[in-house]
């Protein structure tokens, strides 16, 4: 997810760039208001943390891209990378989060971080239909075999 704040400073496309140009299939995608009950649910894990009140706040304030990415291997490790760590202080340059936030309370950007979470968080805001199957003309040269 580019978070509402990623929308606001125009980063949509430099942070799809950086999916497509890695070899990611787009197989879902769509920007939307994120409604309270969809936040609550997204992230349910951290409700009654001092932060959960300003997180819902902040993620349903203002439109955000959702998408599902698909690839060989384990995808979910790999665009955890690429994202880097959850505060920007500490995210490595090269990352998303690294490159383009400062602050971990606006890091524009969600991964989720495990493939249980992914099912679930893609349920969340994507019906199955939603999700195409199609291949990418390059899939022969980004991958051996
Ligand atoms: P998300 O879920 O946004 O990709 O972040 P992470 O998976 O990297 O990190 P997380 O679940 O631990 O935190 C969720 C979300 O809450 C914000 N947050 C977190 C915050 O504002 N203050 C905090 O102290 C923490 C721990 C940032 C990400």
């Amino acid at each position: 997810m580019i978070k509402p704040d990623g929308v606001q400073r125009g980063l949509i496309g430099e942070i799809i760039s950086r999916f497509e140009k890695r070899g990611l299939k787009i197989v879902a995608m769509k920007l939307v208001k994120i409604s309270r009950d969809l936040a609550e649910r997204q992230y349910e894990m951290h409700k009654g943390k001092k932060f959960y009140d300003g997180l819902i706040e902040y993620i349903t304030s203002s439109p955000a891209v959702v998408m599902v990415v698909e690839g060989k291997g384990n995808v979910v490790e790999l665009v955890r990378r690429m994202v880097g760590s959850t505060d920007p202080s500490d995210a490595s340059p090269g990352t998303i989060r690294g490159d383009l936030s400062l602050e971990i309370g606006r890091n524009v950007i969600h991964a989720a971080d495990s493939e249980e979470n992914a099912e679930r968080e893609i349920s969340i805001y994507f019906s199955p239909d939603e999700i195409l199957s199609y291949k990418r003309i390059d899939e022969e040269w980004l991958y051996e075999g």
